[in-house]
């Protein structure tokens, strides 16, 4: 065991630096969780302008208008960003980083039944968190399995360079960007069970599948964040917040990324 781990074995450290990703269980008490699905129930019920826009008269074409993603609910709910900051998932990625978390972003997805999934893609190409790199934390308010559309991820492609998406299937993709996976590289499902949480590398070619059930939703919490000692971060992430709340900002990161400065990579991961 290694001294200075606070809460990973060894093991998941290596797991993490060779697949570019590890599942932990047990970061949150089932108290946590239903918290968590009171203040996404209550959201879910009214607008709130930039962050989520349902369109509440929506007939059943896209069960998206319905429930779209919540985007960044830590700017405006006081629960949200108590978890996005929970002790025990700062604590992991402490471990991960081999130094402090800063938190750049939360998100919510309800993922109802029959919606579109999300083309795989790589995370730190919109953050552009630099020097280091951003790690997501996904965790399973439902339990997450190939059928609801849970989480897909593509192994050892945190050794992959970023690159610049090609053009997502919109038939099946809510998003407009897609990675193709490495010659001999596959997706492969993350199954999870409620509660657990999966974190990844920000280069991990990841993404999603249609929910094909009928009546179930595939809910997931979703914050990313940036080692304590990144200097910049793409604009749509600031003010990154410390442990403690404070907000903290980073420098713009000016780089245009593999796309070049004239692609639109804006697009709000
Ligand atoms: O939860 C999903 O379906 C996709 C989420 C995702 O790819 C992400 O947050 O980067």
């Amino acid at each position: 065991m290694n001294e200075t781990l606070r809460t990973l074995t060894l093991e998941q450290l290596n797991q993490f630096q060779t697949e570019g990703y590890i599942i932990v269980k047990g970061l949150y008490s089932e108290e946590d969780l239903q918290r968590i699905d009171d203040t996404f129930n209550e959201i879910s019920k009214s607008v709130v302008p930039g962050y989520f826009e349902p369109d509440m008269s929506a007939s059943t074409d896209d069960p998206l208008k319905r429930y779209p993603r919540v985007m960044h609910p830590h700017r405006f709910n006081d629960t949200a960003k108590a978890y996005m900051l929970h002790k025990p998932v700062l604590d992991v990625l402490e471990d991960l980083y081999g130094e402090e978390a800063l938190a750049a972003q939360s998100m919510y997805y309800y993922k109802p039944p029959g919606s579109r999934g999300q083309a795989l893609h790589q995370d730190n190409f919109y953050l552009q968190v630099e020097p280091g790199n951003c790690i997501a934390a996904w965790t399973a308010i439902d339990p997450a399995t190939l059928e609801n559309g849970g989480l897909l991820v593509v192994p050892k492609t945190s050794e992959y360079e970023i690159v610049c998406p090609e053009l997502a299937d919109s038939n099946e993709s809510f998003t407009t960007h897609y990675v193709k996976p490495p010659k001999d590289e596959a997706a492969i499902p993350a199954i999870m069970d409620r509660g657990d949480v999966l974190f990844f590398n920000g280069n991990l070619i990841h993404g999603s599948y249609r929910n094909k059930t009928k009546d179930q939703f595939r809910r997931a919490f979703i914050c990313h964040y940036a080692n304590a000692s990144a200097t910049h971060i793409s604009q749509h992430y600031r003010p990154l917040f410390r442990a403690d709340g404070t907000a903290i900002d980073l420098e713009v990161n000016p780089d245009g990324g593999p796309c070049g400065i004239e692609f639109d990579n804006v697009y709000p991961h």
